[in-house]
C-alpha cells in the first residue's frame, strides 16, 4: 500500500458460507476499499470512468489523462468509441499502472432508463476485459457517481454485488474512493453483501 493511501477496510468475506476462516467450501473474497487517488495506484490496471467518445473530460477521467500524458488520448482516439456499459483497454503510458480499462457508466436520467442494468453491465465488462488481458491487480473508482450523478448508495450496492459475484481468486481488487462519503457507501454496501452471504451459508449448512 502506498504511503498517503488510507486503507479503510480489507474485507474477508466468505462467499458461500462455511465462515471458519480457513477458506471453506467457497473460499474467501477479499476486496479492499481504500481512500485515495486512483492515478497513483501501483496495480496492473486502473479503471477510468470514461465517456462514450473516450474524450479526456473532467473528474477521474481528466485526472487519469493528465497523469498518463498525451499518449493516452492518442490511444483513445485510435479506438474511437465505447458504448455505455462496455469497456476497452489501452496502455497506461506515464501512469504506474501498465494498463487503463476505460469503462463507460450510465448517466443518471431519473432511474427508469435502464441505468441500474447499464451500471451492472459496466462492472461486468471491466471484469471481462481484465480477465482477457491477464490482469492480476485492478483499481476501480466509483463509476457514474460524479458528473453522471448516479445515486451513490444505489451505485455502490450494484458495484459490490457484481464484483463479489465475479471475484477471481487470482485478482487483487480494490475500490479507490476519493472522499469519505464514497468510502462509507461502498463499505456499507459490502457489509450488507457479506451479512447476506453469511446468512445464506448458515441456512445451507442447517438444511
Ligand atoms: N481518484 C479516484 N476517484 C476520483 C478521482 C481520483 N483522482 N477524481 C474523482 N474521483 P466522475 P462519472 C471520483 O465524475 O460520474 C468525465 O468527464 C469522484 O469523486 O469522474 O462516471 C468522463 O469523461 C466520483 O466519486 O465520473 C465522463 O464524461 C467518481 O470518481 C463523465 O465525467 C466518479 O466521478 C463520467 O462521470
Amino acid at each position: 500500500m502506498r504511503p498517503g493511501l488510507t486503507l479503510v477496510r480489507a474485507i474477508h468475506c466468505c462467499s458461500v458460507g462455511s465462515g471458519d476462516g480457513s477458506g471453506g467450501t467457497g473460499g474467501w473474497d477479499v476486496i479492499r476499499i481504500v481512500r485515495g487517488d486512483i492515478t497513483t495506484q501501483e496495480v496492473d490496471s486502473i479503471v477510468n470512468a470514461a465517456n462514450e467518445g473516450l474524450w479526456a473530460g473532467g473528474g477521474v477521467c481528466g485526472a487519469i489523462h493528465a497523469a498518463a500524458g498525451p499518449g493516452l488520448e492518442v490511444a483513445c482516439r485510435a479506438i474511437g468509441r465505447c458504448p455505455t456499459g462496455d469497456a476497452v483497454i489501452t496502455l497506461g503510458f506515464r501512469l504506474k499502472a501498465r494498463f487503463v480499462i476505460h469503462a463507460v457508466g450510465p448517466r443518471w436520467l431519473g432511474g427508469d432508463r435502464g441505468e441500474a442494468a447499464l451500471l451492472e453491465r459496466c462492472y461486468g465488462s471491466i471484469l471481462r476485459v481484465a480477465a482477457e488481458n491477464g490482469i492480476r491487480s485492478l483499481a476501480i473508482p466509483s463509476i457514474s457517481t460524479g458528473i453522471f450523478r448516479f445515486p451513490l448508495v444505489e451505485a455502490a450496492a450494484i458495484a459490490m454485488r457484481v464484483l463479489q459475484a465475479n471475484d477471481r481468486e487470482d485478482l487483487d481488487l480494490r475500490m479507490v474512493c476519493f472522499d469519505r462519503r464514497t468510502v462509507a457507501a461502498y463499505d456499507w454496501a459490502w457489509r450488507g453483501i457479506c451479512a447476506q452471504s453469511r446468512d445464506t451459508g448458515n441456512r445451507d449448512l442447517q438444511a
